[in-house]
């Protein structure tokens, strides 16, 4: 289109647009002069049926775009679903230790009714010595003077109803190096009631990453910011105002404490002398109480579905990654036992292409086995259209197998030793090694046999030649060629 025209069109356009907007505005004019010559009676009842439509209007805009949109907890798998993928690791050599202490644990503490608040945050922020001044009953945590917590540890507090509650100290997050406690921390704040997020200032970016993470298991959760005795009045007005924007809507409530802690300084006796001296300092825990009271009132009992969830969730996540470890190393031994048969039935072939036919039998048996170890349902089409795949890929790469083949054999003068076919031998152990590597990467991340997937994988796998992996094939080569009669 010309620019002339595109011009002519824009000032057409403008020009309908004036026009509708001086037709709308004269409209409201006329309509706001006849409003003027009505009875001032029937004026007010227009007036008041006019303000409740805009209130009203404006209330569902702000139902429909102000609010924070509902954050639903994540979802879990159920408790049977999860106990039969935690059998299935087992079966396959994983560790499932501590997934089953975590099930025995989720049941312990349904049946002893007790409810649990977890203290949780960044290094130093408090939380030990909140557990002091809420429990002092009970002896302090030993650490509470000397440094930073290493451990989970619980403590019986109360309310000031008098109601039981156990408090769970926790390593603070974000130390250098502290993966493993934090993850104990985590897995700690999972099986909680409610928990108490401590800071003591504006949240860093990780922190606020934490107060996301802990909201996106529906359990209660306080954000408290803590040493609030190193603040004016205006100040923690100000930061507790930034902390609930910073928050971003997550916890039932943001509160300013003192948890007290122990302070130290010197003074001088009236004989001269120095001294140092070490104190509590006051807490001031009001407001945590207050808090506490509100979100723990449904009880242990009310508040056990949201601390499954949690838990099963935290489950559900650590279980999956026992999956992939044992899988992977299960696709691994499949892999070499087929490989294996692969190198035996290219040497045992007897007829012109039969060990074409030995080896399509091979490699759909390795395709429905890797597929049965993901739970991947196949069928014998989709078995045989990747096998048809796998070795249409095979025509056009058959020169670069042979030649790697061929390499190998010079490299590892070794295979040369056990005679004639032995190229060809390799050259299927290569290709076994190929498929199975590939589909197995493949159906562990698209959870499905993606022919396309699949074999663009095995393409790049069957021209890498990392020196380890060749001289793995060559040892396995050379170990199937000399106990093929074991097999
Ligand atoms: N001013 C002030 N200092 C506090 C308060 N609460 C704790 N502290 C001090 O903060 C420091 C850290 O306290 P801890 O209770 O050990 O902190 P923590 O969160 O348990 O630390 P980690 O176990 O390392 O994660 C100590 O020096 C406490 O005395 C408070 O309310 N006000
Ligand atoms: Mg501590």
């Amino acid at each position: 289109m010309s620019r002339r025209m595109r011009l002519l069109i824009s000032a057409i356009g403008l020009a309908a647009l004036a026009w509708l907007v001086l037709a709308a505005f004269d409209r409201l004019l006329s309509l706001a002069q006849r409003y003027m010559t009505l009875p001032e009676a029937l004026r007010i009842v227009i007036a008041v049926i006019l303000a409740i439509f805009l209130i009203a209007g404006g209330g569902v805009l702000w139902w429909l775009f102000g609010r924070h949109p509902a954050r639903r907890p994540v979802s879990a798998p159920d408790r049977s679903t999860l106990e039969t993928r935690i059998e299935a690791v087992s079966r396959l050599g994983g560790d499932t230790g501590d997934l089953s202490a975590e099930l025995r644990e989720l049941d312990r503490r349904r049946a002893g009714e007790r409810v649990y608040v977890a203290l949780f945050g960044d290094i130093s922020t408090g939380k030990s010595s909140l557990v002091a001044a809420l429990c002092p009953g009970t002896s302090p945590p030993s650490d509470v003077l000397g440094g930073t917590t290493r451990e989970v540890g619980h403590y019986e507090g109360q309310l000031p109803d008098g109601r039981p509650l156990t408090l769970a100290d926790v390593p603070g997050s974000h130390e250098a190096d502290g993966e493993a406690v934090e993850r104990m921390a985590r897995d700690e704040v999972l099986r909680a009631h409610a928990v108490v997020y401590l800071c003591a200032g504006d949240l860093s970016r990780t922190q606020a990453a934490d107060v996301r993470w802990l909201g996106d298991f529906g359990k209660p959760m306080l954000l408290a910011l803590n040493k609030a005795d190193q603040w004016t009045d205006a100040e923690r007005a100000t930061l507790t105002a930034r902390l609930r924007t910073q928050a971003d809507g997550i916890p039932d409530t943001v509160i300013a404490i003192s948890a007290g802690g122990t302070e130290r300084f010197t003074r001088e006796l009236a004989d001269g002398t120095i001294e140092q001296v070490q104190r509590q300092r006051r807490p001031q825990l009001a407001p945590l109480y207050d808090a506490l009271d509100r979100v723990l009132a449904p009880g242990a009992e009310g508040l056990e579905a949201q601390r499954q969830n949690a838990v099963l969730a935290g489950l559900h996540q650590k279980t999956g990654e026992r999956e992939a470890e044992v899988r992977a190393a299960e696709a691994s031994r499949i892999v070499t036992r087929y490989s294996r048969r692969a190198i035996v039935g290219a040497m045992a072939a007897v007829a012109p292409g039969s060990d074409l036919l030995i080896q399509g039998v091979l490699a759909a048996g390795l395709v429905r086995a890797l597929a049965a170890l993901y739970d991947v349902r196949v069928s014998d089409v989709q078995v045989e259209e990747l096998v048809r795949q796998a070795r249409l890929t095979l025509r056009t790469g058959t020169s670069i197998v042979l030649a790697i083949a061929g390499n190998a054999l010079k490299a590892f003068p070794g295979l040369g030793t056990l005679g004639g076919g032995v190229l060809h031998a390799f050259a299927y152990a290569l290709v076994f090694d190929s498929l199975g590597k590939a589909l197995a990467a493949s159906l562990a991340q698209c959870q499905t046999l993606d022919q396309r997937d699949a074999t663009d994988r095995m393409k790049d796998l069957l021209q890498d030649e990392d020196g380890s992996r060749l001289r793995r094939l060559a040892a396995l080569t050379s170990d199937a060629l000399r106990n093929k009669d074991a097999m």
